[in-house]
């Protein structure tokens, strides 16, 4: 069970698989103790992989730890029927803090569910068809796909998420014995996975589709992100890219993000095939006994692009051929109204860091819930953190306007290009890792960015600023044109230059700015800038043409 590339011991999580193959642990006795409002942690990372955290409330670790859990929902390309929409919104309010967190992979969060609910929130949500299964843990992860509707090759894509998010998820009997039918089922005993294996994958494995020239899914951030190549309008194929990563850690050089490397041309029906040799490439020479390195990430940078296509190809009983031409200009949400190719209209929603929620300023999940239960549309998560709401009537259009203004829900066109071009991931006070603030931060700090934007005449510039709580990625800082990394509370590590098309890494420009410092830093660059820039350069490429020539990478 050591990885090939190491003969140290396996991990903690390694034995803890192996011993509990089916996932189960101790789970259904943990449920049944209900003077505990905890699991044990043995139990909490077999709980991932049915697609829950053990989270406590930060905020009030001073008065004592109140343990509550996030609950994550797999969502293949982002789409779900407006039915699933309302009883997971239903939800939120019964179980939940009362919000919705759409993620960057397209799926939505539950935060703040109490062990004791947490059986009836995850019998409801496979009630309403959806799983939480594999959303978390060391399995193929949710699948990312461009989230605009109506246009067929983008149909075909978010079919084959579908088709592989079935065929990569777990055939463990615990999820359903536990949640669903509430037995204790006893059945790891020769139990093993037929793809994954007794122990699964070393960790995570994160695939995500692209149609060029948009890069919505930052596809290059992924372990496998396929490209697809289109002609007469239907997907020829698609160029795999493999080997991208956001995650790192502070201080352990041995660790960085990541652009997957392209690997070469596959057709449609090798899609499925192609990927799998990948994944089990994963399983069998990442690194077993050392989870910050078990990524596929550290087995491509180390054996190298060439090693990994002979392998695919060895294993995948194909040949890849060359990658054919492809390239992204741009990534980015359609906000505002669009027609789709049937005629019916979409609609593109800002969602402030991603979080449904009613405020003293906005009834946003209000005005949804209102909207999808008159007029049934479609819903969408965009990996941006933002909402769709497709198939809609022409004749709708009004009411539907009206019942946001209504609400106070901002028009997209009302919201600064900076703020709707920029994310941020939970950070406190739900995720433990978290080492500084990043949702509860942003809209504040993006305030101020405007207004230092607006006094050199770029109000309307939509530069890409992500922020993250801690070095792990979870917004992919690492491609934004300014990406904020938390690394102690009020103190940030500060990144720039990555592209408007997610296709370059950006680079640490400062290594610790405390938050009430990081306009003094950005103000003069973006003073610079509006007087150096070309015609139509973006910040992030005049980073990389001037700054970079200035003032070489500190790492
Ligand atoms: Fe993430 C761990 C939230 C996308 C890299 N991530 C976490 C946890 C579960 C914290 C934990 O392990 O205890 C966070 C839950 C906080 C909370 O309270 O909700 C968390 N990650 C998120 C979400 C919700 C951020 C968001 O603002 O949307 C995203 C959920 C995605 C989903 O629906 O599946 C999310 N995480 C990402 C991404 C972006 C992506 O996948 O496109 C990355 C970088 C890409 C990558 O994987 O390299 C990412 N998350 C991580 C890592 C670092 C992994 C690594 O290779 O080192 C961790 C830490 C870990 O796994 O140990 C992590
Ligand atoms: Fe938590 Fe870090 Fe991910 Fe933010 S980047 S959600 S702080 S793990």
């Amino acid at each position: 069970m050591t990885s090939p590339l190491s003969s140290a011991p396996p991990s903690a999580n390694e034995l803890l698989k192996l011993a509990h193959p089916t996932l189960d642990g101790t789970i259904t006795q943990a449920l049944a103790d209900t003077q505990s409002d905890r699991f044990s942690d043995d139990d909490n990372q077999f709980l991932k992989f049915h697609g829950i955290y053990q989270e406590d409330d930060r905020d009030l670790r001073k008065t004592g730890k109140k343990y509550i859990m996030m609950i994550r929902v797999r969502v293949p390309g982002g789409v779900i029927t407006p039915w699933q929409y309302l009883a997971l919104d239903r939800l939120s309010d019964q179980y939940a803090n009362h919000t919705l967190r759409i993620t960057s992979r397209q799926t939505l969060q539950f935060h703040g569910v109490l062990k004791s609910s947490l059986a009836t929130v995850i019998r409801e949500i496979n009630g309403s068809l959806l799983t939480t299964l594999a959303t978390c843990g060391d399995v193929v992860r949710n699948i990312t796909v461009p989230p605009s509707p109506g246009e067929a090759v983008g149909a075909e894509l978010q079919l084959q998420a579908r088709k592989l998010s079935e065929f990569f998820s777990p055939i463990t009997p615990a999820y359903h014995g536990i949640w669903l039918d509430g037995k204790e089922l006893n059945l790891n005993d020769g139990f093993i996975d037929p793809l994954y294996g007794k122990t699964y994958l070393p960790r995570k494995f994160k695939i995500g589709f692209a149609i060029p020239p948009v890069n919505d899914t930052d596809v290059f951030t992924n372990d496998v992100g396929l490209i697809a190549i289109v002609e007469e309008g239907k997907v020829a194929g698609y160029n795999l890219a493999a080997g991208g990563g956001m995650g790192r850690s502070h201080g352990n050089e041995a660790t960085f993000a990541r652009l997957g490397d392209v690997i070469g041309f596959i057709t449609p029906e090798q899609l499925e095939q192609t990927i799998l040799a990948a994944v089990t490439i994963h399983r069998d020479f990442g690194d077993r006994s050392n989870r910050k390195h078990a990524r596929l990430k550290y087995v491509i940078a180390e054996r190298g692009a060439d090693w990994f296509r002979a392998e695919l190809e060895r294993r995948a009983g194909i040949r890849i051929h060359p990658a054919q031409p492809f390239v992204f200009t741009r990534q980015g949400d359609p906000f505002g109204w669009h027609t789709q190719p049937d005629g019916k209209r979409f609609l593109g929603l800002f969602i402030e860091t991603g979080r449904i929620q009613d405020t003293d300023r906005h009834r946003t999940k209000t005005a949804l819930q209102t909207i999808v239960e008159r007029f049934q549309p479609e819903v969408r998560f965009t990996p941006g953190n933002n909402l769709i709401l497709a198939n809609i009537q022409p004749a709708d259009i009004d009411a539907i306007t009206k019942i946001l203004d209504e609400h106070g829900v901002p028009r997209p066109e009302q919201i600064p290009a900076v703020r709707r071009a920029s994310t941020a991931c939970v950070a406190l006070p739900t995720c433990g890792l978290a080492l500084a603030e990043s949702e509860r931060a942003f809209p504040g700090l993006l305030g101020r960015i405007e207004s230092a934007l607006g006094e050199v005449g770029l109000a309307d510039q939509p530069i890409i600023v992500r922020i993250t709580g801690c070095p792990n990625g979870c917004s992919r800082p690492y491609v934004a044109e300014i990406g904020l990394v938390g690394k102690a509370p009020g103190k940030y590590q500060l990144y720039l230059g990555g592209n408007e098309a997610a296709t370059r890494l950006a680079r640490v420009w400062k290594e610790v700015v405390k938050d009430e410092d990081i306009l003094g830093e950005l103000r003069p660059l973006f003073a610079r800038y509006a007087q150096e820039r070309l015609d139509g350069e973006h910040f992030g490429d005049w980073v990389a043409r001037v700054l970079w020539n200035e003032q070489p990478a500190q790492s």
